[in-house]
């Protein structure tokens, strides 16, 4: 018997800096209902979906840092969200930046959470790898402050039960590492949603930014082909003050096949009807890590090339 989760990937267009978190709530209970009348049972919103991207920015006094982090979950400002996902019985996936007390300590990650068709958390993962620079490059065209603004997260790659499946969490940069899927392939992950807000323009490295789109989607499609499982990849995308960001969300299914994708780079929601039994037949064959996976020998390459292997 299959088991079908209808999931929708709600692409959102940019958050001006201006706009209240109010009137981008609105904006995401809207594609919360469209997805409900097309029978999703999951949507997956982007990456700091509450508001602009505020690490493309530097701020110099904290409590102007701290005014884009959420201190509690939900709150005033996302407390409809999470009513409406009880009141029509559909699950989110939200990215959002979190200021967590912590034995004393203010502590800053920026962080997913996966809520149920109750409106209840069922799962929280906070962003490992923190991409762009420390100190702030005047001389850039934007900033990416968030090895500045975040802490690395502290959660691991946790997955979930959930939605009938096994769920798990990832955020933007996060997919362009292979580490990403395996670490969750490893605990049998049937699907991996995360959320980014990925610039055409990358200041390090412009002899890519041609290739924008398509390293989005390889990096997706080989997790998930990989791994076996389902990647949802939704995007904050457009013109978000004056910075230009992809849209090209996707549902890539363990084939590594795209099945549904967002063609704007606006508010748009992409739908599709996911197997979670389809997984089975790479998990099971082509990457059946108890099989095929060499772990004993990989050792030996590192030793023998000289990486660095963490103590154990
Ligand atoms: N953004 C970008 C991302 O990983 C980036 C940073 C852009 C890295 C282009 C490499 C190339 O999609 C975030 N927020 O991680």
């Amino acid at each position: 018997m299959s088991r079908i989760l209808t999931v929708g990937a709600a692409q959102m267009g940019p958050i001006s800096r201006t706009e209240s978190r109010a009137q981008a709530v609105a904006r995401l209970l809207a594609m919360l209902r469209q997805a409900k009348a097309h029978g999703c049972q999951l949507v997956v919103f982007p990456e700091c979906t509450l508001t602009a991207f505020f690490p493309h920015w530097y701020y110099e006094r904290q409590e102007d840092l701290d005014a884009w982090f959420e201190t509690e979950m939900p709150n005033a400002a996302t407390r409809p969200l999470f009513d409406a996902a009880r009141e029509l019985g559909i699950g989110f996936y939200l990215g959002y930046a979190e200021l967590a007390v912590e034995d004393g300590v203010r502590r800053h990650f920026n962080t997913s959470i996966l809520v149920d068709q109750q409106g209840r958390i069922v799962g929280k993962y906070r962003k490992i790898h923190l991409p762009g620079h420390r100190e702030h490059l005047p001389e850039r065209p934007y900033q990416n402050l968030e090895k500045r603004y975040f802490e690395v997260g502290n959660l691991g790659f946790p997955v979930f039960r959930a939605f009938g499946g096994i769920i798990g969490m990832a955020i933007c940069n996060d997919r362009r590492w292979p580490e990403t899927y395996r670490v969750m392939g490893l605990q049998g992950v049937e699907m991996v949603l995360l959320g980014y807000n990925t610039p055409v323009h990358n200041p390090p490295s412009p002899e890519h930014d041609h290739l924008a789109h398509f390293h989005n989607a390889l990096s997706m499609q080989a997790g998930a082909y990989q791994n076996g499982c389902w990647v949802v990849g939704v995007a904050k995308a457009g013109d978000e003050d004056g910075i230009r960001q992809i849209g090209n969300s996707l549902v890539v299914a363990p084939s590594g096949e795209i099945v549904a994708a967002c063609t704007t780079e606006a508010d748009e929601l992409a739908i599709a009807r996911c197997d979670l039994d389809l997984g089975a037949s790479y998990k099971n064959t082509t990457f059946n890590f108890a099989l095929h996976r060499r772990t004993e020998a990989y050792r030996l390459i590192v030793e023998r090339t000289g990486a660095v292997v963490p103590p154990a």
